[in-house]
């Protein structure tokens, strides 16, 4: 049974050995993100820091809630399995089983009275982000970020699709956020539908809560999903929601924090940057939408949840990078390829799949990686690796192997120019095509070529193919 309440959740870890109360006063400048980057550098437990400089004791925050484990004994995912309720040992392939099986039966939420995420109500002149102890997380960020670990909450204004997605937020001051909504994103694609007809965008945040909240928010599900459904059906049984005290939707109600309000049409305001999950300081800062948010409703002693994007490996790897390849594989399967495996490397940040499949005619690696693309989860996805079935793609070593044996340095490798890509952050682009996300992709293909005749395919010297002893008959 996955764990249906953030505090439930932090109980879990604590007895599992993946998490560290942090009682000495830690300062939410800068020094929060250091711990919380430390935490993932050396896969150390998550962090509960108790006391906050310039906030009274009870105003809390997890850093790395699931950020990967070096715990004896525990898979690198333990954190992403506990919340699932699977032993801390659970590692990828069981977790993206487990959570390909569930997603098949989507669980509708459920509408109640009250719950504790209204056990203060603020309003009006009384809203203040500042209020909770948001952290300066990296050096050179542009401001404090209090969406690191959420779900930014909106209804499509075409129809009854309401979208649950993690998108940074930036704090410019007591009532306005920042916000990263690119267009290739779909509340990007909400936010231009509001704007084309001058109207505001009602939006909503919910921070803790369930755990699988922020895993599906992060997960690219296709268009017209509605993520809560998703987050049911992992969690197994339905989200209770609660209606918002100022806009029209609904936010789980169990969060530690919401935040309602709306996202003016034309309004722009300069955000970032941010240390970003490809791990650096990406993109200048610029022009983006803002959110006004005009009430807070919060738990008593609510917590405040903290990722920190940077060097790999942290939760863009541990869980967006697990449901990506989880989900690349099952849409490829349902469009009917001979696919056995697929895996995003948490090093490749992402933007590198590796897609181990059968290859039925030829040139079949490319249509794998075209397929790839075509996908929602392949969406931001560069560098498509395509091997045999024979090679385990979550196995790095053996992916690299296959690349420098099979792939041809000069015909294994196919150039895409001109492809979508995620505008702003990606640090191979030159400064203009950053900005548009006019990005590019390639294909690397590591399976042998299928138009060779047989005995020029060389055979691997395994034990299993070179010394094929037989077990002596009684
Ligand atoms: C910690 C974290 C922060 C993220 N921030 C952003 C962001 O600022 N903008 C964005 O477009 N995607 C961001 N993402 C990726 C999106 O959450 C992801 O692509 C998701 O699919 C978006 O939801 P959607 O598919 O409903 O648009 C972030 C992911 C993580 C794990
Ligand atoms: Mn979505």
């Amino acid at each position: 049974m996955a764990t249906g309440d953030l505090r439930d959740f932090i109980e879990l870890l604590e007895k599992h050995g993946e998490l560290q109360r942090i009682q000495e006063e830690v300062d939410w400048n800068l020094e929060m993100g250091a711990i919380t980057r430390r935490c993932y550098d050396l896969g150390a437990p998550a962090a509960l820091f108790e006391k906050i400089t310039d906030y009274p004791r009870g105003f809390r925050a997890l850093g790395a809630p699931m950020g990967p484990s070096k715990t004896p004994g525990h898979s690198l995912y333990a954190r992403v399995a506990l919340a699932l309720g699977l032993g801390p040992d659970a590692g990828a392939r069981e977790i993206m089983d487990v959570y390909l099986a569930r997603k098949e039966k989507t669980i509708k939420p459920i509408v109640v009275k009250g719950g504790p995420c209204k056990e203060n109500i603020l309003l009006g002149k009384d809203v203040d982000l500042l209020k909770f102890p948001i952290p300066f997380i990296h050096g050179g960020d542009g401001g404090r970020y209090i969406g690191t670990w959420h779900a930014v909450i909106t209804k499509d204004p075409d129809s009854s699709w309401v979208n649950w997605g993690m998108y940074r937020l930036m704090v410019h001051d007591r009532n306005t956020m920042g916000c990263l909504f690119p267009m290739q994103q779909h509340i990007g694609q909400m936010y231009q539908r509001y704007e084309a007809r001058n109207l505001p965008m009602p939006a909503a945040v919910a921070i803790g809560g369930p755990p699988v909240i922020p895993i599906v928010s992060c997960a690219m599900l296709p268009a017209q999903v509605n993520e809560v459904e998703v987050a049911g059906a992992l969690l197994g049984e339905p989200i209770p929601l609660v209606k918002c005290e100022t806009v029209d939707l609904e936010v789980p109600a169990t969060a530690e924090i919401i935040l309602e309000g709306e996202v003016l049409p034309h309004e722009r305001k300069v955000e970032g940057p941010f240390g970003e999950y490809m791990g650096y300081e990406a993109g200048k800062s610029s022009p983006k939408p803002v959110f006004r948010v005009n009430a807070i409703t919060h738990r008593h002693d609510a917590i405040l949840t903290v990722s920190n994007m940077g060097m790999p490996i942290h939760e863009s790897q541990t869980v967006l990078g697990l449901t990506k390849s989880a989900d690349i594989y099952s849409e490829l399967r349902r469009q009917g390829l001979p696919v056995k495996g697929v895996f995003v490397p948490p090093y490749g940040v992402g933007h590198m799949v590796v897609v181990a499949t059968e290859t039925p005619f030829i040139n079949f690696a490319k249509r794998v990686a075209h397929s790839v693309w075509a996908t929602k989860p392949g969406l931001f996805t560069y560098y498509i690796v395509v091997v045999d079935a024979d090679v385990d793609p979550t196995n790095m070593d053996e992916v690299l192997h296959a690349l420098t044996t099979k792939c041809h340095p000069v015909n294994g490798i196919h150039q895409v120019p001109h492809t979508p890509g995620f505008p702003v952050l990606l640090p191979f682009l030159p400064p203009k095509e950053r900005l548009l996300g006019d990005a590019a992709g390639v294909i690397f293909d590591c399976t042998w070529p299928k138009d060779w005749p047989a005995e020029s395919i060389p055979v691997k010297a395994t034990l299993e193919n070179l010394w094929p002893f037989k077990k002596p008959e009684k």
